[in-house]
């Protein structure tokens, strides 16, 4: 990714989380309340635990917009942990002169072990709280701004959980009928599917489903386990030809699976049918290509997931994603006391269940980045005006060559 860019900074104790986000045009209309909206869909969700109570997130814009509008410089953000108050002595910045104990039992699945070792630290809290996925707030505020740009362009982007642990919900927008000619669904088509999703504790579509989820969740907490799961985000109305074939690393596809295997915990990426096309014939995986006079080109399914060749195809994007249940349990795992290398318990300390319907936000805040990079390579331009006059230049559907 070139054209957009963002760092962020901030352990999950710490202060704050910071971000500077580099790229976005100039004359983007955002404010902090539209990013908000999206800080708050990501704290969310039922197996949250005690600390989503504490948190109220909203990011201040420090620089990069005036009166309203981007000014094509850097866009810095700040997210304040409102649990900060409560660590200053276990998190302070200055040497203080009663250290917290250090923590010497690594979780297995976290970066506890790697970590120590790697930066040769002795006490986990030393990793864990840039591990955290407390900085995935920060990446929902880039990626608010992201979508915003997005929807100019008439890009929108959902996501829902399609499992938690044994429990899969029926719906997928793979599996919708493919006669619907998928990306001629309007906006409000498209929403009417995803308002129900917005309503659920976690974030599914099917409400049968989502009540086996939550007493899943309810169950795991009581045996002091934890959960992961499945979700699906997808984006509608991409413009033909976002990403290329050419170069590897300018292959779309490998650039959302990168986004999203950076996210906390996620373990596999999947593009439209994904794993599925290594069990089906090519007559069976394929999607069919037709032509009306009324819609233009369509397809007769979707199992490339909007991808072919690296490139968008003018079908919706479809992502499937892995998570693993987290680490952190409060029934732990066999670990050993790095001090004096005797078998002991896993560190435990208050964590999430399951936090699936919170990385669906995050999810979609990955694609948002990726597909608005991919849009500002396509467009050019330094101001939105600009991308907005080439856009009026691509076909509509690619006739008349
Ligand atoms: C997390 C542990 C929990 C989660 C946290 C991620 O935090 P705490 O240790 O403070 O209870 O709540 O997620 C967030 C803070 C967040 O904003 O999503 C972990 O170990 O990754």
């Amino acid at each position: 990714m070139n054209k957009i860019r963002f760092l962020t900074a901030g352990e999950s104790h710490g202060q704050a989380l910071t971000a500077i986000l580099e790229g976005v045009p100039a004359r983007l209309e955002i404010d902090e309340d539209e990013i908000e909206f999206e800080l708050q869909r990501r704290q969310r969700g039922y197996g949250r635990g005690g600390r989503m109570q504490i948190e109220k997130d909203r990011a201040r814009i420090l620089s990069g917009v005036r009166y309203g509008r981007t000014l094509g410089s850097p866009v810095s953000l700040l997210i304040e942990n409102k649990d900060w108050p409560n660590w200053i002595d276990k998190m302070s910045v200055k040497g203080v002169s009663n250290p917290a104990p250090p923590l010497q039992m690594p979780r297995p699945g976290h970066a506890d072990f790697a970590g120590m070792v790697k930066y040769r630290q002795n006490d986990l809290r030393n990793l864990l709280e840039r591990s955290s996925a407390r900085e995935t707030a920060m990446r929902v505020a880039v990626g608010a701004i992201c979508k915003k740009l997005l929807s100019l362009f008439g890009v929108f982007i959902y996501g829902h959980v399609t499992r938690i642990g044994s429990v899969e919900s029926p719906f997928s927008v793979l599996s919708l009928p493919s006669k619907d000619k998928k990306n001629k669904k309007s906006k409000a088509e498209w929403g009417a599917i995803f308002d129900k999703v917005e309503k659920s504790p976690v974030a599914c579509a099917d409400e049968q489903s989502a009540k086996q989820m939550m007493a899943l969740i309810d169950e795991t907490k009581q045996k002091g386990d934890s959960l992961g799961g499945q979700f699906e985000i997808i984006a509608t109305g991409l413009p033909i030809g976002l990403g290329s074939h050419v170069h590897w690393d300018r292959k779309l596809d490998a650039q959302i699976a990168f986004a999203m295997m950076s996210i906390n915990a996620i373990k596999a990426v999947e593009i439209g049918m994904g794993t599925g096309v290594a069990y089906n014939q090519g007559s069976q995986v394929h999607d069919r290509l037709y032509f009306d006079q009324k819609s233009g080109y369509y397809r007769g399914s979707n199992n490339a997931g909007g991808i072919e060749g690296g490139m968008t195809n003018g079908e919706p994007v479809i992502v499937k994603v892995t998570m693993k249940p987290l680490p952190t349990m409060s029934t732990p795992l066999d670990s050993v006391n790095v001090a004096d290398k005797t078998p002991q318990q896993a560190h435990y300390e208050r964590s999430d269940v399951c936090a699936v319907p919170a990385a669906v936000v995050v999810g979609e805040a990955m694609l948002a980045i990726v597909l608005a990079n991919a849009l500002c390579e396509k467009l050019g331009g330094d101001s939105i005006d600009e991308m907005k006059q080439t856009f009026k230049g691509l076909p509509d559907v690619p006739l008349g060559w």
